[in-house]
Protein backbone atom coordinates (compact mmCIF):
# COMPACT_ATOMS: atom_id res chain seq x y z
CA UNK A 1 0.00 0.00 0.00
CA UNK A 2 1.22 3.60 -0.87
CA UNK A 3 0.93 4.99 2.41
CA UNK A 4 1.46 8.92 1.05
CA UNK A 5 -1.59 8.96 -1.33
CA UNK A 6 -3.69 7.16 0.76
CA UNK A 7 -4.79 9.04 4.02
CA UNK A 8 -6.34 8.19 7.25
CA UNK A 9 -9.32 11.46 7.55
CA UNK A 10 -7.61 14.30 9.85
CA UNK A 11 -11.30 15.68 10.96
CA UNK A 12 -14.30 13.32 12.41
CA UNK A 13 -17.74 14.54 12.29
CA UNK A 14 -19.91 12.40 14.86
CA UNK A 15 -23.35 11.27 12.61
CA UNK A 16 -25.37 11.37 15.47
CA UNK A 17 -24.63 14.54 17.25
CA UNK A 18 -22.62 16.21 15.11
CA UNK A 19 -19.59 16.33 16.94
CA UNK A 20 -16.04 17.52 15.53
CA UNK A 21 -12.25 17.00 16.60
CA UNK A 22 -9.90 17.10 14.80
CA UNK A 23 -6.95 19.22 13.14
CA UNK A 24 -8.06 22.66 12.57
CA UNK A 25 -11.34 22.16 14.91
CA UNK A 26 -12.40 25.51 17.13
CA UNK A 27 -14.23 25.25 20.12
CA UNK A 28 -15.43 28.84 21.41
CA UNK A 29 -18.15 29.62 23.82
CA UNK A 30 -20.82 32.53 25.03
CA UNK A 31 -21.77 33.18 28.46
CA UNK A 32 -24.28 36.07 29.48
CA UNK A 33 -21.41 38.25 30.28
CA UNK A 34 -20.22 38.04 26.44
CA UNK A 35 -23.97 38.69 25.40
CA UNK A 36 -24.17 42.69 26.03
CA UNK A 37 -26.90 44.11 24.07
CA UNK A 38 -27.90 41.10 22.58
CA UNK A 39 -31.36 40.88 24.35
CA UNK A 40 -33.64 42.68 24.52
CA UNK A 41 -34.25 43.09 28.46
CA UNK A 42 -30.46 43.99 28.73
CA UNK A 43 -31.03 45.15 32.41
CA UNK A 44 -32.41 41.96 33.42
CA UNK A 45 -29.28 40.04 31.77
CA UNK A 46 -27.06 42.29 33.40
CA UNK A 47 -28.28 41.11 36.96
CA UNK A 48 -27.70 37.31 35.98
CA UNK A 49 -25.16 35.35 36.55
CA UNK A 50 -22.82 36.02 34.43
CA UNK A 51 -20.88 32.75 34.42
CA UNK A 52 -24.00 31.11 32.53
CA UNK A 53 -23.27 29.26 29.11
CA UNK A 54 -25.66 30.49 27.13
CA UNK A 55 -23.74 28.78 23.77
CA UNK A 56 -21.22 27.43 22.19
CA UNK A 57 -19.52 26.98 18.98
CA UNK A 58 -17.37 24.18 17.10
CA UNK A 59 -16.07 25.02 13.46
CA UNK A 60 -13.39 23.29 11.31
CA UNK A 61 -11.50 26.04 9.70
CA UNK A 62 -9.82 23.83 6.46
CA UNK A 63 -8.55 27.62 5.11
CA UNK A 64 -7.24 30.93 6.34
CA UNK A 65 -10.57 33.23 7.36
CA UNK A 66 -11.43 35.42 4.33
CA UNK A 67 -9.78 32.54 1.38
CA UNK A 68 -12.06 33.05 -1.90
CA UNK A 69 -13.66 29.74 -2.55
CA UNK A 70 -13.07 27.84 0.54
CA UNK A 71 -15.83 26.41 3.28
CA UNK A 72 -16.34 26.38 6.47
CA UNK A 73 -18.26 23.83 8.55
CA UNK A 74 -19.54 23.68 12.23
CA UNK A 75 -22.15 23.35 14.47
CA UNK A 76 -23.44 25.51 17.57
CA UNK A 77 -25.45 24.14 20.47
CA UNK A 78 -27.84 26.46 22.26
CA UNK A 79 -28.40 25.72 26.23
CA UNK A 80 -32.32 25.91 27.07
CA UNK A 81 -33.32 29.20 28.75
CA UNK A 82 -34.59 32.97 28.69
CA UNK A 83 -33.18 36.47 29.43
CA UNK A 84 -36.77 37.69 30.95
CA UNK A 85 -39.07 36.41 28.66
CA UNK A 86 -36.85 35.85 25.55
CA UNK A 87 -35.29 32.69 24.53
CA UNK A 88 -31.24 32.16 24.61
CA UNK A 89 -30.08 32.78 21.19
CA UNK A 90 -26.99 33.15 18.93
CA UNK A 91 -25.81 36.89 18.49
CA UNK A 92 -26.96 36.59 14.53
CA UNK A 93 -25.22 38.22 11.81
CA UNK A 94 -24.94 39.35 8.15
CA UNK A 95 -22.45 38.42 6.15
CA UNK A 96 -19.70 41.19 5.99
CA UNK A 97 -19.25 39.88 2.15
CA UNK A 98 -23.28 40.85 1.77
CA UNK A 99 -23.90 38.38 -0.76
CA UNK A 100 -22.57 35.00 0.73
CA UNK A 101 -25.14 32.30 1.63
CA UNK A 102 -25.16 29.10 4.38
CA UNK A 103 -26.86 26.20 5.22
CA UNK A 104 -28.15 25.92 8.43
CA UNK A 105 -29.40 22.41 9.71
CA UNK A 106 -30.95 21.03 12.96
CA UNK A 107 -29.22 18.04 14.93
CA UNK A 108 -30.77 17.75 18.47
CA UNK A 109 -33.43 20.03 20.03
CA UNK A 110 -35.73 22.48 19.00
CA UNK A 111 -35.98 25.87 17.95
CA UNK A 112 -36.35 28.85 15.50
CA UNK A 113 -34.50 30.27 12.89
CA UNK A 114 -35.07 33.96 12.94
CA UNK A 115 -33.90 35.38 9.76
CA UNK A 116 -34.33 39.28 8.43
CA UNK A 117 -33.65 41.08 5.43
CA UNK A 118 -31.97 44.71 4.57
CA UNK A 119 -35.23 46.61 5.05
CA UNK A 120 -36.29 44.57 8.22
CA UNK A 121 -38.28 42.29 7.14
CA UNK A 122 -38.11 39.32 9.72
CA UNK A 123 -39.31 36.05 9.49
CA UNK A 124 -38.52 32.63 10.92
CA UNK A 125 -38.74 28.83 10.72
CA UNK A 126 -39.25 25.61 12.70
CA UNK A 127 -35.63 24.23 13.35
CA UNK A 128 -36.43 20.36 14.70
CA UNK A 129 -33.72 17.75 14.10
CA UNK A 130 -33.19 17.07 10.11
CA UNK A 131 -34.49 20.60 9.23
CA UNK A 132 -32.69 22.20 6.95
CA UNK A 133 -32.34 25.78 6.36
CA UNK A 134 -31.01 27.63 3.36
CA UNK A 135 -30.09 31.04 4.32
CA UNK A 136 -29.72 33.09 1.04
CA UNK A 137 -27.48 36.43 1.04
CA UNK A 138 -28.65 39.57 2.45
CA UNK A 139 -29.96 38.25 4.87
CA UNK A 140 -29.20 38.38 9.16
CA UNK A 141 -29.68 35.17 10.54
CA UNK A 142 -29.83 33.87 14.42
CA UNK A 143 -31.44 30.45 16.18
CA UNK A 144 -33.20 30.44 19.31
CA UNK A 145 -33.84 27.79 21.53
CA UNK A 146 -37.34 26.95 22.13
CA UNK A 147 -37.15 23.93 23.91
CA UNK A 148 -36.52 22.52 27.60
CA UNK A 149 -33.40 20.69 26.23
CA UNK A 150 -29.90 21.97 24.78
CA UNK A 151 -30.56 22.77 20.51
CA UNK A 152 -27.75 21.88 18.20
CA UNK A 153 -27.64 22.99 14.54
CA UNK A 154 -24.84 22.02 12.29
CA UNK A 155 -23.71 25.32 9.64
CA UNK A 156 -21.59 25.32 6.72
CA UNK A 157 -20.66 28.87 4.66
CA UNK A 158 -17.95 30.12 2.57
CA UNK A 159 -15.12 31.10 4.41
CA UNK A 160 -14.77 34.99 2.77
CA UNK A 161 -18.18 35.50 4.34
CA UNK A 162 -16.75 37.26 7.17
CA UNK A 163 -19.60 38.25 10.27
CA UNK A 164 -21.07 41.27 10.27
CA UNK A 165 -22.20 42.06 13.87
CA UNK A 166 -22.18 45.79 13.38
CA UNK A 167 -25.02 46.30 11.31
CA UNK A 168 -27.28 44.31 14.42
CA UNK A 169 -25.49 46.13 16.63
CA UNK A 170 -26.56 49.34 15.34
CA UNK A 171 -30.10 48.79 14.76
CA UNK A 172 -31.07 45.25 16.15
CA UNK A 173 -33.62 42.76 14.86
CA UNK A 174 -37.07 44.05 14.16
CA UNK A 175 -38.09 41.54 15.65
CA UNK A 176 -37.77 39.04 19.31
CA UNK A 177 -38.87 35.47 19.87
CA UNK A 178 -40.49 35.66 23.07
CA UNK A 179 -41.80 33.52 25.27
CA UNK A 180 -46.00 34.47 25.81
CA UNK A 181 -47.59 32.30 27.84
CA UNK A 182 -45.23 29.30 26.82
CA UNK A 183 -45.68 29.71 23.11
CA UNK A 184 -42.79 31.52 21.15
CA UNK A 185 -44.17 34.02 19.22
CA UNK A 186 -41.54 36.70 16.96
CA UNK A 187 -42.80 40.51 18.33
CA UNK A 188 -42.00 43.60 16.96
CA UNK A 189 -39.70 45.15 18.59
C1 LIG B 1 -23.07 29.07 13.17
C2 LIG B 1 -22.32 29.80 12.06
C3 LIG B 1 -21.13 30.55 12.64
C4 LIG B 1 -21.57 31.44 13.79
C5 LIG B 1 -22.29 30.60 14.86
C6 LIG B 1 -22.83 31.42 16.04
O1 LIG B 1 -22.30 27.99 13.63
O2 LIG B 1 -23.20 30.72 11.45
O3 LIG B 1 -20.56 31.36 11.62
O4 LIG B 1 -20.48 32.13 14.35
O5 LIG B 1 -23.40 29.94 14.25
O6 LIG B 1 -23.59 32.52 15.59
P1 LIG B 1 -23.16 34.03 15.93
O7 LIG B 1 -21.77 34.23 15.38
O8 LIG B 1 -24.20 34.87 15.25
O9 LIG B 1 -23.18 34.16 17.41
ZN1 LIG C 1 -23.55 33.24 8.93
Amino acid sequence: MNDELILNPRVHFQIGNGELRGDNVQHSYRVIRDLKHIFLQEQTREQMDQDILVYEVQVYFPVEEGTEGGLYFGNSTIYPGKVGDEYFITKGHFHSQKDRAEFYWGIYGEGMLILMDESGKIWAEKMIPGSLHYIPGKTAHRVANTGHEPLRFGACWPSDAGHDYKSIANTGFSARLLDVNGIPQLIKS
